[in-house]
């Protein structure tokens, strides 16, 4: 029998940031912000993903003062919303505000690696965790990645810190999964993981996938960050097939149509089923 089909969660991205790749500097005024994460939630986002700092490929760090300063207004002014917020940090202290101000899930692209409070604190507060695959820093992760088989490696990664966070007393159940999309990897790193992402799947844990407008898609497209919609929606339906359940995406309206007619198509069968663990 086919594997079921996840219910396919879309997270909307909220960049409150001068400089991230696609859409630096357009949701850094707070007001704006709130405007575009409310504008998500009505194209039907279920989860915000809220940042303020890059993590593009030569982004330099934000201190954490900045970092408060960006994204604690956007997260009270979003508590209200019709969807889950999550937080797009690696600091435990900009991390705990944002669960203060309503956050129940912490999507960290250093998997617990990058402040040694973050995994007490998750522990602590009970929220949910994404941990990301990335090798190397953004800083320089795109300077020449390898990997053995990069599946496999990507997977014996993220299954040490499925067991590193069980063990920092991380319920299992609250750990998401994500193979890092374009953080430290080739074009076809990224390919060959979307290809076998069933392989991560198989850990038994949501799989995030954040494909959304990156340069791997402009390589093969030839088309700029804000016109990347349709090649991101083609590796968010592959993914689908492969067993993913969240998407990160900065155009929501597009890739909520093709994720649930995807997933309705894939089961042969409409309306879905009503629960998923991702809510
Ligand atoms: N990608 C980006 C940022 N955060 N988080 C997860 N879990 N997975 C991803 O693939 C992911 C992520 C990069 O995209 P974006 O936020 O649009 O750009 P920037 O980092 O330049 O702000």
């Amino acid at each position: 029998m086919a594997a079921p089909v996840p219910e396919p969660v879309v997270m909307g991205v909220v960049n409150v940031t001068p400089d991230s790749f696609s859409d630096g500097g357009e949701w850094l005024d707070p007001v704006a912000a709130i405007a575009h994460g409310h504008a998500l939630v009505a194209q039907g986002a279920a989860l915000l993903d809220i940042g303020g700092e890059s993590t593009r490929p030569g982004a330099e760090p934000v201190g954490e003062a900045e970092e408060l300063r960006r994204v604690v207004p956007v997260l009270e002014g979003l508590a209200q919303a019709r969807a889950r917020l999550s937080i797009d940090t690696s600091k435990a202290a900009v991390a705990a505000a944002a669960i203060d101000a309503g956050a129940t899930l912490v999507n960290d692209v250093t998997a617990l690696r990058g402040d040694a409070e973050m995994a007490a604190l998750v522990a602590e507060r009970g929220c949910d965790v994404c941990l990301m695959h990335m090798l190397g820093e953004p800083r320089t992760m795109q300077r020449d990645p390898r990997y053995g088989d990069v599946v496999a490696d990507v997977r014996a990664f993220l299954a040490e810190r499925l067991e590193h966070a069980v063990a920092e007393g991380i319920a299992r159940e609250r750990v998401w999964l994500d193979p890092g999309i374009g953080f430290g990897k080739t074009i076809d790193h990224n390919l060959e993981l979307l290809a076998r992402l069933d392989e991560i799947v198989a850990l038994g844990r949501p799989v995030v996938v954040g494909t959304s407008r990156k340069s791997f898609l402009g390589t093969i497209t030839g088309r700029e960050p804000g016109d990347r919609v349709a090649g991101t929606i083609a590796t968010n339906v592959i993914a689908l097939v492969r067993g993913a359940s969240v998407f990160r995406v900065h155009d929501v309206a597009a890739a909520r149509d093709a994720l649930l007619v995807a997933a309705a198509t894939l089961r042969g069968r409409w309306p879905p089923p009503t629960t998923t663990s991702t809510r």
